[in-house]
């Protein structure tokens, strides 16, 4: 027996003394040393008890430690369940419960809501802070730097990470062993990353992109990475000549190009730029191009499956569109009613199946019965379209979402909030084009008849329950809703008719 994930990305760098991670102050953890401090994380959390199988729901700011917990998990056979940063408590209460995690990890300033909430479940709660600090650290700076790796099989679960949903509870989507161990070795192959490749890494690693693309990629190439603990453009400009590769969302190349000391120069030594998350427009793909000679790598992705496509490395990378299925992905497009396959060319719902698609929903067979088919395609939510020369198109969503600087806001979260404060009859929440988020927020608020709701109260209402990045960047007050004759809600009328209110002044 063995531990397909532990051992393909992470052991088998165990002796390597090259650099894995380097850090703002100049300083550089080998893969070694980096293993080593997860070994000692590993034997600390087999001390507090911990079982193969057990969740472990870490809300920390992005560090070397979080990211050596992340592989303590996978030699312990524990399920890593990352949580964003920005949740609040009454988020993080849910994915708490729902998850029946039994140790939670988080920084000094969360440890007394959020052992309120353990206290309820029975969980051991640590600290870690972004500096290294906090208990967790400390216990595990006294364990040993050996450890018995846990035999896993393949189809184990490895992490557990929540999607919202466009109606009800969040899910958490179970993704195995062998879904992340494949999607890292196809990526790593298919981009041609090496050993000698060094990754700029900004994004989050609370979220699929930055965890499971940025740094198993690189784990899989046994290559190193700028490790910056968030997206800041002038240590961006400053770092880019120590880099080989970068990958990012829409938002990170819009800002790049905002700004005038982003040039040819500054990327001439890079190997390659990857896009995803979110759409790229075609005129951002142009304008890089256009100042850098370097056309951007777009790929898509989801939390449930990992990643589905890519524009190639070699060939023609072809602006708005996401490429082609990864080799070991099939793909089709199908009627959105029977689930009939479309023939080329023709939209509809983006069906995918493959080894990096994920086994099902936590603890909600009905909703992976939903979404998951018998023969083991997942419906995507995506509506999309394949050319004659086999490119995927993602031409809409046959969900309700909005992205916005590629975190993902569901308007039925934000709608059941506004819903609830005095004086509202009902509310639309719609995605709006943003020149820097992609796309951003607008409550459009109904109020009960001879009643003026309060808007800055409902956005206290709305700070107290959802994270900052899903809050409204607007309130309006619409007498009624535009709805067809079934009594629909119209959401593109209100799309149109506020479509610029955030554009560029
Ligand atoms: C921060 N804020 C946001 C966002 N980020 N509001 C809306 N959307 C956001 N994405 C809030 C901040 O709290 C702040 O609030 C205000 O907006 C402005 O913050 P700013 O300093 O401009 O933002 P930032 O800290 O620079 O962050 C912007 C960012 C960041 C760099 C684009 O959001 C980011 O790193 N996004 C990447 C998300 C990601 O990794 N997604 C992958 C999901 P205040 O007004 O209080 O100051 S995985 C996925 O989607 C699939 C699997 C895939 O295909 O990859
Ligand atoms: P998440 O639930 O965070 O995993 O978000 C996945 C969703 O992001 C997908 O279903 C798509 O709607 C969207 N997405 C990811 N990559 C791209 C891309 N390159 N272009 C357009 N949409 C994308």
């Amino acid at each position: 027996m063995t531990n397909p994930l532990y051992d393909g990305l992470f052991g088998v760098h165990a002796d390597k003394r090259t650099p894995f991670l380097h850090l703002l102050d100049g300083t550089t953890i080998t893969h070694q040393d980096f293993l080593a401090n997860a070994t000692r994380i590993a034997n600390l959390t087999a001390k507090i008890g911990l079982k193969p199988g057990d969740r472990v729901a870490v809300q920390v700011q992005k560090s070397p430690d979080a990211l050596a917990l992340y592989a303590a998990c996978a030699q312990s056979g524990l399920i890593f369940l990352p949580l964003n940063t920005a949740y609040t408590v009454d988020e993080l209460s849910y994915f708490i419960k729902d998850s029946g995690a039994l140790l939670i990890v988080c920084d000094d300033r969360s440890k007394k809501d959020l052992s309120a909430i353990a206290n309820r479940s029975g969980a051991t709660v640590e600290t870690l802070n972004a500096d290294g600090s906090g208990s967790l650290a400390e216990q595990a700076s006294g364990m040993p730097s050996t450890f018995s790796t846990v035999d896993r099989d393949a189809d184990d679960l490895a992490a557990l990470l929540y999607t919202s949903g466009t109606t009800g509870r969040s899910k958490g989507a179970m993704l195995t062993q062998a879904n992340l161990l494949s999607n890292a070795r196809t990526l790593a192959n298919e981009w041609r990353f090496t050993s000698d490749d060094v990754l700029l890494h900004a994004l989050p690693i609370f979220h699929t992109h930055g965890l499971f693309v940025a740094s198993n990629v690189t784990l899989a190439a046994g290559g190193s990475m700028i490790f910056l603990p968030k997206f800041d453009l002038d240590q961006i400009i400053g770092l880019m000549p120590r880099a080989t590769t970068m990958m990012g969302v829409p938002t990170f190349y819009t800002r790049l190009l905002d700004d005038v000391r982003f040039t040819r120069d500054l990327t001439s030594h890079m190997r390659l730029f990857v896009s995803g998350s979110a759409p790229l427009l075609a005129e951002t793909h142009g304008q890089f191009e256009e100042r850098t000679n370097h056309r951007i790598l777009e790929r898509y992705g989801m939390t449930e499956t990992n990643m589905n496509t890519s524009n190639p490395y070699e060939g023609e990378r072809r602006a708005g569109t996401v490429g082609f299925p990864l080799p070991d992905v099939e793909l089709k497009i199908t009627k959105s009613d029977s689930g009939e396959a479309l023939p080329e060319g023709e939209i509809g719902q983006i069906e995918v199946r493959g080894p990096n698609v994920f086994k099902g929903y936590w603890r909600m067979p009905d909703k992976t019965a939903d979404e998951l088919r018998q023969d083991g395609f997942f419906i995507t939510g995506d509506l999309g379209q394949i050319d004659s020369d086999g490119y995927v198109h993602i031409v809409g969503r046959n969900k309700d979402l909005i992205i916005s600087g590629g975190y993902n806001i569901y308007p039925k979260e934000i709608e059941l909030v506004l819903d609830e404060q005095p004086g509202v009859l009902e509310s639309a929440v719609i995605g709006l084009p943003h020149p820097d988020f992609g796309e951003t927020v607008l409550g459009v608020v109904i109020p009960k008849v001879g009643q003026s709701p309060d808007l800055d109260k409902m956005m206290d209402a709305v700070s107290q329950s959802l994270a900052r990045f899903k809050h409204p960047r607007r309130l309006v007050l619409l007498n009624e809703l535009p709805r067809n004759a079934m009594g629909k809600v119209q959401k593109n009328v209100l799309r149109d008719q506020y479509q610029n209110i955030f554009a560029k002044a």
